[in-house]
């Protein structure tokens, strides 16, 4: 059978990045891009799009059966910060977009599934430094509380229904096409920005606040690669932990001064400092390792140079 793939949440920071590397991978009309707002004129014009809302099942289903889709990954999703804002929504959004495409695999109409948990499904019991696979988890977001029920669900449809989805715990991903939307970590996209535009930035995280990240690259791949891995690979059906780096505020924008000795930060805390006090620190993503053949390539430094070298041209473009 051709490999087919739709893309939920296309347009959003993962899925426009997903969408374009796949394409790359599998061709233009293999991998259908869907949300429920267009995304970016690179996005849209690399192949097919359809409007597509993760919540409404009959949506879903009715572009499976066009497409003959094969493989899903569902990138719909409310993050932390937003999430604590409007918790009944991000509940609602975050729940019944993964009951939709469960329920569909269940029924037979998706072979594979790919759905993102986070570093948010940890709280402030969970052991902060190399965090565990398994491990004490009481998350105390609204968005953590659903990625850790979605992980138990997911293990639940395996297990009962065998159904055959993957999952890997994203930390905070930094990235120059997209923006992320509403999460915790955005901190670290945003200084980039400010640094190129304007020289300063001021942080809402106070400077030792330090939380698992990685580069959009390697989220990308490790995506993939998770979803290309042999079944019998795949041990771990809840979510798998996944790590790169992990710094503060006082260390990117340290390593941002080694290319731009002008830039400054300050520091101006605000509701997002708890949530990101009640993550891991680091992450013990040795499983991931073991199982599936992971590896991350960007360090801080590395990471720092490409961003800022892309957002550059990016900028000069405009
Ligand atoms: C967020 O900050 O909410 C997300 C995440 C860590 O899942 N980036």
């Amino acid at each position: 059978m051709n490999k087919s793939i739709l893309i939920i949440g296309a347009c959003g920071q993962i899925g426009t990045e997903l969408t374009l590397k796949l394409r790359e991978l599998y061709g233009k009309n293999a991998v259908i891009a869907s949300d429920i707002r267009e995304g970016s004129d690179e996005l849209m014009q690399s192949g097919p799009f359809e409007f597509v809302n993760a919540m409404e099942y009959d949506s879903i289903k009715n572009v499976l059966e066009t497409y003959k889709v094969t493989e899903v990954y569902l990138m719909a999703a409310m993050l932390s910060a937003t999430g604590e804002k409007f918790p009944d929504k991000a509940w609602e959004l975050n729940m019944n977009s993964l009951f939709n495409v469960l329920n569909l695999a269940k029924e037979g109409a998706i072979k594979k599934l790919f759905w993102p948990s986070s570093i948010a499904v940890f709280g402030p019991t969970t052991p902060k430094e190399n965090t565990p696979q398994e491990t004490v988890m009481e998350p105390t977001t609204v968005y953590g509380i659903s990625k850790l029920a979605g992980e138990r669900w997911c293990e639940y449809y395996f297990n009962k229904y065998g159904v055959d989805v993957r999952s890997i715990r994203y930390p905070g991903i930094i990235s120059w096409k997209t923006n992320p939307g509403g999460g915790t970590t955005d901190y670290a996209v945003e200084i980039y920005h400010n640094a190129l535009l304007i020289g300063k930035y001021n942080s809402f995280l106070n400077k030792n606040t330090k939380l698992p990240m990685m580069y959009m690259d390697d989220a990308i791949s490790a995506t993939i690669k998770i979803m290309e891995a042999k079944s019998e690979n795949i041990k771990i059906r809840s979510s798998y932990n996944l790590a790169a780096m992990s710094f503060t505020p006082e260390e990117i924008a340290a390593e941002i001064k080694t290319f731009l000795p002008e830039f400054e930060i300050s520091y101006n805390t605000d509701f997002r400092q708890r949530i990101a006090e009640s993550w891991p620190r680091s992450i013990d993503d040795s499983r991931a390792r073991e199982d599936w053949g992971w590896k991350h390539h960007f360090d801080l430094k590395k990471m720092s140079e490409n961003m800022l070298n892309s957002l550059h041209n990016k900028y000069e473009e405009l």
